[in-house]
């Protein structure tokens, strides 16, 4: 008899899902923190796509952005603290069929995580990372992190921080197969949006730097380029962020900017007056790791067949006349 895969079986079962099927525990988040606008993106974008719950799996490490796989209905794993990248990489490898996400914090990703955060854009799997940058480590009170503006007083820097912050985007693009890289800021929640359906399609490793403000620790820290549309760079071209006619009404300074452009993707990455707000880079002719494992080309598969025989042959149990 014909046998059904699970798949199939629970396709025929489901129901359209709406955006309450997705959310799980109320998020515990101070009033007005970045992060909720962050998580009700990713859970429309889970709604729009109909990705089943049990095929999605979200990661994060430890800060006040990781508390994020609480609050999605579906598989989560609230790590360690700069840990989440080789963790959900190794569910990827062993669970392809899934949809892993990935939720970081400045600190999370760029401190103590920094080794993870370059090797994972150079493996380029297929998942989906999000830097919540607040500039700020939230969770354990107001410490600095390396994204912090120069400066900045926080508990660890009483006088002011000493260091010009690290570029997230300059980095990230300066590192051997990085595929997709963006920037979004929270409060234009529908380009944030666009920015997540878009990486969500993107084949590799989509990073996805998002302004996260926090309200609690760093009240006024982006009220510059909240209050003044004139500080943030529209980034839009057919290949990649479409902006409406009311947000370019809104946000004057605008540039066509074909996300093949490395050259210039790495330009718009340092630029200190304004923010950019859209996908920087894109190429998918980049291999994955996935890719690059399945067609492994220095074993055939009869070279793993006759190495994993021999194993085996360690074990048989020979009879003796
Ligand atoms: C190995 C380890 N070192 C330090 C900590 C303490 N710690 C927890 S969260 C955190 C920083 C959180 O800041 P960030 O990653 O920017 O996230 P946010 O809370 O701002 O979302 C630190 C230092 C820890 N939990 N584990
Ligand atoms: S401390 Fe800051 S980052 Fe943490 S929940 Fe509150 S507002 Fe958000």
């Amino acid at each position: 008899m014909y046998r059904y895969s699970e798949d199939v079986l629970a396709d025929l079962e489901r129901k359209p899902q709406s955006i309450e099927d997705y959310q799980s525990a109320t998020p515990r988040w101070c009033p007005g923190c970045g992060d909720n606008s962050i998580l009700t993106s990713v859970q429309r974008l889970c709604r729009d796509e109909q990705i089943p719950l049990e095929k999605a799996m979200f990661v994060s490490g430890i800060g006040c952005s990781s508390r994020f796989p609480h609050y999605m209905k579906t598989y989560g794993f609230h790590s360690l603290h700069g840990r989440a990248l080789p963790i959900a990489q190794g569910i990827k490898i062993r669970r392809p069929d899934l949809h892993v996400f990935v939720n970081m914090g400045d600190g999370d990703c760029c401190s103590i995580g920094t080794a993870h955060w370059i090797h994972a854009i150079r493996y380029n799997m297929n998942m989906m990372a999000i830097v919540h940058d607040n500039e700020i480590y939230g969770l354990t009170k107001k410490q600095a992190s390396p994204t912090s503006p120069q400066g900045l007083k926080t508990n660890t820097t009483p006088s002011g921080a000493y260091l010009r912050p690290l570029s997230i985007l300059s980095t990230t693009l300066g590192v051997i197969n990085a595929s997709f890289v963006a920037n979004a800021v929270e409060w234009i929640p529908d380009l944030l949006y666009n920015i997540i359906k878009q990486a969500y399609h993107h084949k590799g490793f989509s990073f996805i730097r998002v302004l996260q403000r926090c309200p609690h620790y760093l009240p006024k820290l982006f009220d510059p380029m909240i209050t003044d549309p004139n500080k943030v760079l529209l980034l839009s071209h057919e290949n990649g962020l479409q902006v409406d006619d009311v947000l370019k009404r809104i946000y004057k300074n605008q540039e066509i900017h074909d996300p093949s452009d490395l050259h210039r993707a790495r330009e718009i990455a340092s630029m200190e007056d304004m923010v950019p707000v859209g996908i920087l880079y894109r190429n998918e002719e980049i291999p994955t790791y996935d890719e690059l494992r399945q067609n492994n080309q220095f074993y055939s598969a009869e070279m793993r067949e006759s190495a994993l025989e021999k194993e085996f042959d360690k074990f048989a149990i020979e009879t003796v006349e």
